[in-house]
């Protein structure tokens, strides 16, 4: 390991980042207000623990929830463009900051270096996005139908918003909440995945470094530690009107019904169970870039992979054995040694499910092509490492109608027209990212329509994973509904006002009503 960690400059990495030294000491950094027990991070990568950090108490979460209530008293009132110009320096401070911070995500996490890059490139663009953003927060005027009276809308912020996010885009998805809401004048506070501490810290220590050099109060932005008892402590909290939550479908269902049950609102980016339709007119070559990427990139464990591939008869032994020739490319090994396609698996937790879901899908009649299994030996000492399988299976087997956080990919066949694929698409729980690869208009376009796929993403002849932070994100059913990033996903991280104004010296009523006194 420490060999790792020299070779791939993870030592200077995390000093840069402030997120102390390997395997010494607490590394708390920003996370000042947490005192409570000891939560270790090790890396799925080489099994080596990578530094410590205190979870938050209740007491701690108190004085979180004081100085973020104090901060947005003063940050509701800067003017949204100026606020803006705070993310700016944000985003520039991650672009210094990039190959530091690919390299954490990489090494606490376990996906590729470059992927890790790419997150952290996600978070500039949503920083872009939204200083853009921060001087059109538009509202409508409306025409009255009283004389003399002026409508519009505006929009305000909603106050204190909690964001809970996943191991498996442990920095990116916390800045597409974060970014947006800033600018829309919310404070945030936020509890990372506990399997990603220090990427939750490493963030944390970029943005204080930008507020305290514009003497702003670290309230604007707070960081909590510690597992689902902590997440609990912000879902039952009335004082926190917004909940953005991703993870698990089976965490969402709990956030959910703890913050319906006080009227409060939740973002929610669940559970998906993705599946790429290849008919007979697609061009075969794109298809398994599409599929290979999405099925094994972030070894499977970001909600938009690539799960089912739904074959055309037509088409089906061709695109099998293209997909078994470019697994036989496959190099899995060090994430951070970029010849590597794919990382290990977040823990070995992680690992169980993978083995669990194989054995499930055999046993359901499904047969394997590409083989699975766990790593071991020289460089795999982590216990974490598998191997990226392909199983030819049925839609209905109860495992494919599951999302396994792993590299398994199914292969559906489909017969007789592309509805017949979009029903199989469409027959799952799930609704977050969907693909059809083809060439043909019409099969394009039916796959679009009302009667095409229920998913929140739609793509032709892309995959189903790596989505711009320019459109919304997120999916239906039991994705959870809520929508990040782009486009006016903003509206959420704010409170809508109609204001009606009567610049008369008459009190006209609405709808006609005559109240003479
Ligand atoms: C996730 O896995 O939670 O579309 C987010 C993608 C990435 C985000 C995934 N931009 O694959």
């Amino acid at each position: 390991m420490e060999a790792i960690a020299a070779d791939f400059g993870i030592k200077q990495a995390l000093e840069q980042l402030g997120v102390g030294i390997l395997n010494e000491g607490s590394s708390t950094g920003s996370n000042a207000f947490s005192t409570g027990e000891i939560l270790e991070s090790y890396s799925p990568v080489d099994g080596h623990l990578i530094g410590k950090v205190k979870t938050t108490t209740k007491t701690d979460y108190e004085k979180v929830m004081t100085a973020a209530t104090e901060a947005f008293k003063l940050w509701r009132v800067m003017p949204a463009p100026q606020r803006g110009d705070i993310v700016r320096q944000f985003g520039d401070r991650l672009r210094k900051n990039k190959e530091a911070l690919g390299k954490l995500v990489s090494y606490e996490m376990g996906k590729s270096y470059q992927e890790g890059l790419g997150e952290v490139q996600e978070m500039i663009d949503i920083c872009d996005f939204a200083v853009g953003l921060s001087r059109q927060l538009h509202g409508l005027t409306m025409h009255s139908e009283r004389p003399g009276h002026r409508m519009y809308e505006q929009y305000h912020p909603l106050g204190v918003v909690g964001v809970i996010s996943a191991f498996n885009f442990p920095v990116a998805v916390w800045s597409w909440n974060t970014a947006l809401a800033w600018v829309c004048g919310d404070v945030c506070i936020w509890k990372p995945s506990e399997k990603t501490p220090l990427c939750g810290i490493a963030c944390q220590n970029i943005i204080a470094e930008v507020l305290a050099e514009n003497n702003l109060p670290e309230g604007i932005s707070c960081l909590i530690n510690g597992d689902y008892r902590v997440g609990e402590f912000m879902t039952r909290d009335t004082r926190i009107p917004l909940i953005s939550a991703t993870g698990s479908t089976r965490m969402g269902k709990i956030v959910a019904q703890e913050v319906a049950g006080r009227l409060g609102k939740t973002l929610l980016e669940l559970g998906g169970n993705n599946a790429i339709i290849v008919t007979p007119d697609a061009d075969i070559k794109m298809t398994v870039i599409g599929a290979v990427f999405g099925a094994v990139g972030t070894a499977g464990q970001r909600c938009t992979s690539t799960r089912r591939l739904i074959i055309h008869e037509a088409v089906y032994e061709k695109v099998k054995q293209a997909l078994v020739d470019a697994y036989k490319q496959l190099r899995i090994g060090n994430p951070l040694d970029e010849t590597n396609h794919v990382g290990p698996l977040i823990d070995v937790d992680a690992v169980d499910m993978y083995k669990k879901a194989l054995s499930k899908v055999k046993d359901e009649g499904g047969q394997v092509i590409v083989n699975g299994g766990v790593l071991v030996g020289e460089g795999y000492e982590s216990g974490c490492y598998v191997k990226p399988t392909i199983v030819e299976a049925q839609p209905d087997f109860e495992i494919v109608q599951h999302e396994t956080f792993a590299p398994i990919l199914y292969l559906l066949k489909y017969s007789g027209s592309v509805e017949s694929a979009i029903a199989i698409q469409n027959n799952v729980v799930q609704g977050l990212s969907s693909a059809i690869m083809t060439n043909n208009l019409r099969e394009a376009e039916r796959f679009l329509s009302v009667e095409g796929s229920d998913c929140g993403i739609a793509n032709v002849n892309i995959g189903t994973s790596g989505a711009e932070i320019g459109g919304a994100f997120g999916g239906e059913k039991e994705t959870g509904g809520g929508r990040e990033s782009g486009s006016d996903a903003w509206k959420i991280y704010m409170r809508r006002q109609t204001n009606t104004i009567n610049y008369t010296t008459e009190l006209p009523l609405a709808q006609g009503i005559k109240f003479d006194l």
